[in-house]
């Protein structure tokens, strides 16, 4: 249900944008329209006179029956509102123009509307004793959006408008580097080698060079310039913290990030301290790994660009936000030779193209017993970066009716890291379908964590075996138990490295909304937060105007990321669930589900509940726990830990 009015995760016009994952409508089956609903209000208002006080209040005071007639009508208006907007929604992104964006705005303006009415009259069930299923959806409801908009005159559309303009500043950002320099030529050439007269460069082409250069200076300078996107967004990005906490408190919450917070299944309060809970269960891997790669890259960059004491530069670590940190597995790889495991090598060799890859990560899907993808996923869908338009490349998956109009839209790489990020989105896909039967208010994940985990946990068995299985690898090619701490390796660099940074960005938004950070203070409070969870630093002091979070998609795009950090956990924790149902006796880290028709079934069950009970209650029905649980991930890097801390032992540690 959690979603900002102006991009696809808008609700309640029940937009889950996963990454922009738009989910529309629910055909409501014909009981209640929104002629059949009269306003409570209206009906008391005619009768009260005549009577007493106290008869009066009896009168007013709402019934169950209002508020199962106030849900049913809620849901018709959703619905109603839901496909057209989840169109518009994918055009926009498909094809930013003016006037997609004026779309976009507008629709993002009635989404807000309908949300901020929807959830104020919600409230007027407040004090009513409710069958716990009832209350759930009115909670719902009071959180149709993450972002809402206060209920006066012009919030909403002031609000969706810097909505649509931040995301669309960040999705046609790009930066000029070098575009008379011969070494760069190929971006700015087409196949033929013929200028194709865009002197800039974009996200995935800035993206390619972070990933691969081992130039300093050249780091810093294509760092630098991807940032030159963001100050332009500070203004309305502050505008709109403003707005949206007035809508939060009008909800009875104390800013934004508290209405966030409060979608868990518990205080928000208890949230924050779960969070730290499960940060603290794998911090201390994350100490050893940030140990470990410091001290290799300072072996290649020396002490004076990576000095021993210090974070890390940010710029150095293989990713444009330091998130994940694969591309640098080069340079720390453990000693001793290991076979290589190169997905990106044996999808070329394989002649592997963008559909290809769906196709086997469908097929993973499939081995579970999920069904196929519909038809219409293949026609609609984007794949490959269309070259005459502006699209909001970062991946992302939608559900444009609710039911079965399912899509991916994504500019793939040909590489491991896209391969694997298109199953995280067909994740969101079939969990979008394993729950379509729901009413609109549990069309979602049991909490927004588990949305991000079901395809990163089938990720998790994209073993060596399992690529022998499918032909991408020969088996003569699988590397002994003796290089487990090879893989083990390249898993932590993006799985471990991400830990902090994902924690960190809603501890930011959490202070922005507080007002802990005054917009003069952004930039400095996000460093403050980098450098306190991830032991990072930028490359050289930032400019004045320097907004930071503003290049990174999810800030303008508008979407949570606490949900990336449970995922992350939440991954792990299926994974060993699974393995353990499939009678796994090997390593985790050695275990693929692929194939296991019993565990897919299980998986299910806990899926096609979608948001319909508290997500203790969906956990417990996969992994037979109600409690969120790092353990599995000390388990499955277990050996990568003992030789973590045998490489660190006389090292000094920390930042
Ligand atoms: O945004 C995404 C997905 C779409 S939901 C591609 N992810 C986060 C990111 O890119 O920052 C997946 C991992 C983290
Ligand atoms: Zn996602």
């Amino acid at each position: 249900m959690k979603s900002p009015a102006t991009n696809p995760v808008t609700s309640p016009v029940k937009k889950h944008l996963y990454l922009a994952v738009a989910a529309a409508a629910l055909l409501v089956s014909g009981c209640v329209t929104l002629n059949d609903y009269t306003s409570p209000k209206a009906e008391t208002e005619t009768e009260i006179t005549p009577e007493t006080n106290a008869e009066a209040k009896a009168k007013t005071a709402p019934t169950v029956q209002e508020a199962e007639q106030f849900l049913q009508a809620a849901e018709a208006e959703i619905v109603k509102l839901s496909m057209s907007a989840a169109k518009i929604y994918w055009i926009n992104s498909n094809f930013i123009t003016q006037d997609s964006n004026w779309l976009a705005a507008k629709v993002g303006e009635e989404a807000g509307l309908l949300s901020t009415r929807l959830a104020n009259e919600a409230k007027r069930f407040n004090d009513l004793d409710l069958p716990a299923d009832m209350a759930r959806k009115l909670d719902m409801l009071k959180r149709g959006s993450n972002f809402p908009a206060p209920d006066k005159p012009g919030a909403a559309g002031e609000l969706a408008t810097i909505m649509t303009d931040l995301n669309a500043t960040y999705g046609q950002g790009k930066f000029d580097y070098k575009s008379n320099d011969p070494q760069f030529a190929k971006f700015y050439e087409d196949e033929n080698g013929n200028p194709t007269g865009d002197t800039l460069l974009n996200l995935g082409e800035l993206s390619e060079i972070i990933a691969k250069s081992k130039d300093p200076e050249e780091l810093q300078a294509v760092w630098e310039g991807w940032r030159t996107v963001a100050p332009p967004m500070q203004k309305g990005y502050a505008r709109q913290v403003e707005i949206t906490n007035e809508g939060s408190r009008e909800l009875g919450y104390a800013d934004t990030g508290v209405l966030w917070k409060a979608g868990y299944d518990m205080p928000a309060d208890d949230f924050t301290k779960e969070a730290d809970r499960l940060w603290n269960q794998v911090k201390p891997l994350y100490d050893e790994l940030h140990c470990y790669v410091r001290a290799e890259l300072n072996e290649q960059y020396g002490d004076e660009i990576v000095p021993l004491d210090q974070p890390i530069r940010a710029d150095l670590l293989g990713n444009m936000w330091a998130q994940s940190w694969g591309n640098v597995y080069d340079m720390v790889k453990p000693e001793g030779v290991a076979p290589k495991v190169d997905i990106t090598a044996l999808m070329a060799k394989a002649d592997y193209d963008e559909i290809k890859m769906v196709k086997v990560s469908e097929k993973f899907f499939t081995s579970l017993g999920f069904d196929p993808l519909p038809d219409t996923f293949w026609e609609r869908s984007l794949f490959v970066k269309p070259e005459d338009r502006e699209v909001v490349c970062h991946a992302s998956a939608w559900n444009i009716d609710d039911q079965d109009d399912i899509r991916i839209k994504m500019c793939i790489k040909k590489d491991g890291e896209d391969f694997k990020t298109v199953h995280h989105e067909l994740g969101h896909n079939f969990y979008q379908r394993a729950y379509k039967h729901q009413p609109v208010y549990y069309k979602d994940g049991a909490n927004d964590g588990f949305h991000e985990a079901i395809g990163d946990m089938i990720s998790l068995s994209i073993t060596p075996d399992y690529l022998v299985q499918i032909g991408l690898l020969d088996a003569n090619d699988v590397p002994p138990a003796s290089a487990d701490i090879h893989l083990l390796m390249q898993q932590a660099l993006d799985k471990i490295a991400f830990l902090p940074f994902s924690i960190m960005m809603d501890q930011w938004r959490w202070n922005v909304f507080s007002g802990k950070y005054k917009p003069s203070e952004y930039n400095a409070g996000w460093w403050e937060l980098r450098t306190k969870y991830q032991g990072v630093r930028p490359p050289a002091a930032r400019p004045a105007d320097a907004f930071d979070p503003g290049a990174k998609f999810h800030i303008p795009g508008n979407t949570p990321y606490m949900r990336y950090f449970l995922a992350h956990i939440l991954q792990f924790q299926f994974h060993k669930a699974a393995c353990d149902m499939a009678g796994n006796t090997g390593p985790l880290h050695r275990c693929s589900i692929y194939g296991n028709t019993e565990v897919g079934a299980k998986f299910n069950d806990m899926m096609r509940m979608g948001s319909s009970k508290p997500w203790p209650e969906a956990l417990e029905a996969f992994t037979g726990t109600q409690q969120m649980d790092g353990s599995a991930i000390i388990e499955y890097f277990d050996p990568l830990i003992v030789y973590l801390k045998e490489e660190n032992k006389d090292k000094k540690c920390g930042w």
